[in-house]
């Protein structure tokens, strides 16, 4: 049975019972991790003997291995025997082991694949021992939690023969939590930062975020909000970002935090934000410094210059590359990343979504190794769907993070149940064409972030049915490769337990909710026609907003003629900033996917799309549907009602009624308001 306030989220090993842990208990009656013994960062290679002044966190990551099994098997009420030991352990030839040292691998496992990298690992077994093998201990605690999830599952551990490492370096959370405790965008409660307590009360919350995220693989946190406040830079916060950073360490999260560009004046008091100005340069190098001697394995910076009031080195006459160069520069001889975001528009542009490419283009080898550029999956601003940002695949020379939205900013914020995977894994796998092969999205990345959907409510995102999406950008981050379908699956056998026919319907749900959503909101890649600034629910004839490039009609483009905005080469040109295959296909009407149609093309009314109905009756067709998706995610749901608890039942048809509620409000707006313009 799920917890009933849903803070265990996917880790309450609730599927796990006593007949069926019975089976695993063999492999856990003994078994050892072994603990570091004398080096310093945790690593087998290069380690100098008797040296272990370091390992504290290395031996605090043994521990929450062995308290992690332990805490699976006592809550199915068995009791297992799981040891944490010292290198020279003699071990008992029946016992399982955790490893980082290649000797003490037990001689029966001769497959040791050591080809996975940093945080990877191996697991073998027969049939009733276990050998989990990495370089480092957060890979061993990895693998802990790949062994749990199998057996929440209710796989067989017999006989394993498993290496994983993950998809890219850098798999990190972006919170957009305010210093005052709001979360911008936020829909699960206030930050879970309790600024005003740290560094003196560490709430137990922390480690169980820790775990929460570690448990899916991601691997840093940047604290706060990218509309910063400088203060995140004062000494008193650099004290408390170290007492978090303690916190997620023994977890393998780095911690990051967002930086103001403008801090040596807003905080250090300077005339200037100048990047080549020598007191500038100076003031960052203190700061860089202060931080590192708190935090030594401190992950680095993320920055949103000259973009929504955020300052930047353009009011300096200086570029994005002067701007980050200069503090990437001094990041790097700690060993730390510099994050520059993408996400400008707003300087005169007649395009927005052309603004990001055209100004990043030019300066595409220009950057330093240690920085990387933040990109938005699409060119406008995280929308139930867009095609693929062109500075994927576009900026060869550069590091690219893909930044995606776990928060439904767009998508029903925290009322409507869409699970994200499925667009995620469109955006990952489309093909840039860039180059003869492996020119896919996901091919392009050295690292990933994304906007967390996490807040201070028991249930961590707002309904139990939230964290899928957590729980979906972790483990995609992890494997590219895996489906969301697989993915939905684990979470749901995690989550929910394994009822079949409850796992059914939260499958149904699931995996339909994406393509609802799209139906109901934009279908046809209609795009930012949602209300002002709060961007919930439908406004495609808002005049409110002092941009026009924040106003609906700016984008739809409604008129006698037709829908859309036309970004072909008649127009305003955006589709050559893909590469030239890519762009052939966007510009011609004939060959331009249908799911993108209403992005690149201003579409007459009459034309006739491949469903043989036009542009208008197919408008119609894909509102009704959407509501009509909507409603049978609802009567699906219905049929769980004896199968979970009544506060569960309760909380998540709340959540689908407000959902059909709203679809229908999108489809009778949306339809009024532009059929009459075929009138
Ligand atoms: C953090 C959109 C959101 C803003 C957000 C911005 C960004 O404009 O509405 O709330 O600001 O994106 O990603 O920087």
């Amino acid at each position: 049975m799920v917890r009933s306030d849903g803070y265990d989220a996917w880790l309450s090993y609730s599927s796990v019972t006593n007949k069926n842990a019975q089976k695993y208990a063999a492999f856990f009656s003994s078994c050892y991790i072994i603990a570091p013994d004398g080096c310093p960062d945790g690593r087998q290679e290069g380690c100098p003997p008797g040296k272990d002044s370091n390992n504290s966190s290395a031996t605090d990551t043994c521990t929450n291995i062995q308290r992690e099994i332990s805490s699976c098997f006592k809550s199915a009420g068995i009791s297992t025997s799981v040891t944490v030991c010292g290198r020279g352990t003699l071990i008992p030839d029946d016992a399982g082991v955790f490893t980082i040292f290649s000797e003490s691998v037990p001689a029966h496992f001769s497959y040791i694949d050591k080809e996975t990298g940093d945080e990877g690992f191996s697991i073998v077994s027969d049939a009733s021992r276990i050998c989990a093998f990495s370089k480092t201990y957060t890979g061993l605690l990895y693998a802990a939690f790949k062994i749990l999830r199998m057996i929440q599952m209710n796989e067989g551990l017999e006989n394993l023969s498993i290496s994983e490492k993950p998809a890219l370096p850098h798999r990190i959370l972006n919170h957009w939590d305010n210093l005052d405790g709001s979360i911008e965008r936020g829909y699960a409660g206030e930050s879970l930062w309790k600024w005003d307590e740290l560094p003196f009360v560490i709430d137990s919350r922390y480690t169980d975020y820790a775990r929460m995220l570690c448990s899916v693989g991601i691997n840093g946190s940047v604290l706060n909000n990218v509309n910063t406040q400088p203060k995140i830079l004062s000494t008193d916060y650099i004290s408390k970002i170290a007492s978090l950073a303690s916190v997620f360490r023994s977890w393998g999260i780095k911690t990051y935090v967002s930086v103001n560009f403008g801090s040596p004046v807003s905080l250090g008091g300077l005339k200037t934000a100048d990047p080549l100005d020598q007191s500038v340069i100076e003031w960052w190098e203190e700061k860089i410094a202060e931080i590192y001697a708190s935090v030594p394995d401190f992950g680095g910076f993320l920055i949103k210059a000259d973009s929504e009031g955020q300052p930047g080195p353009y009011a300096y006459g200086r570029s994005h590359a002067d701007g980050a160069n200069m503090i990437a520069g001094i990041l790097a001889r700690y060993g730390g990343i510099l994050i520059w975001r993408a996400f400008v528009y707003g300087h005169g542009e007649t395009d927005r979504a052309k603004k990001a490419y055209a100004d990043f283009k030019p300066l595409d080898g220009k950057f330093l190794p240690n920085v990387t550029i933040q990109v938005k999956n699409g060119p406008i601003d995280f929308q139930p769907r867009e095609p693929v940002h062109p500075m994927f695949g576009g900026m060869e020379k550069a590091n690219i993070f893909m930044e995606f939205q776990i928060a439904q900013e767009y998508l029903g914020q925290g009322n409507h149940l869409v699970y994200l995977a499925p667009m995620w894994k469109e955006i990952l796998d489309f093909d840039t064409k860039i180059k003869q092969e492996k020119s896919q999205v996901k091919h392009t990345l050295s690292g990933i972030g994304a906007v967390s959907n996490t807040g201070n409510n028991s249930d961590w995102c707002g309904s139990l049915f939230h964290t899928a999406n957590l729980y979906a950008y972790g483990r995609l981050s992890w494997n590219f490769e895996l489906s969301s379908e697989h993915i939905a699956r684990e979470w749901a056998l995690c989550t929910w337990g394994l009822d079949t026919f409850l796992h059914e319907i939260v499958m149904f749900i699931l995996m339909n909710s994406w393509e609802a959503c799209v139906n109901y909101m934009t279908p046809l890649c209609l795009h930012h026609i949602m209300k002002y600034h709060h961007h919930y629910g439908p406004d495609p004839a808002c005049e409110e907003g002092e941009r026009e490039d924040w106003k609906p009609k700016y984008y739809h483009r409604a008129d006698k003629l037709g829908l859309g905005f036309d970004r072909t080469r008649n127009g305003s040109g955006a589709v050559d900033q893909y590469s030239k295959p890519v762009a052939d296909m966007f510009n011609d009407i004939a060959t331009c996917p249908e799911k993108y149609l209403l992005w690149f093309h201003h579409v007459p009314w009459n034309y006739k799309l491949s469903s043989g109905r036009t542009l208008k009756d197919e408008l119609v067709y894909a509102y009704n549907k959407g509501v009509s998706q909507a409603e049978n995610l609802l009567s699906t749901w219905k049929k769980a009602e004896s199968l979970v608890s009544k506060e569960h039942y309760k909380a998540v048809l709340g959540k689908l009624e407000i959902q059909v509620k709203d679809a229908y409000e999108w489809r009778d707006v949306c339809l009024q308001y532009f059929l009459s313009f075929t009138e």
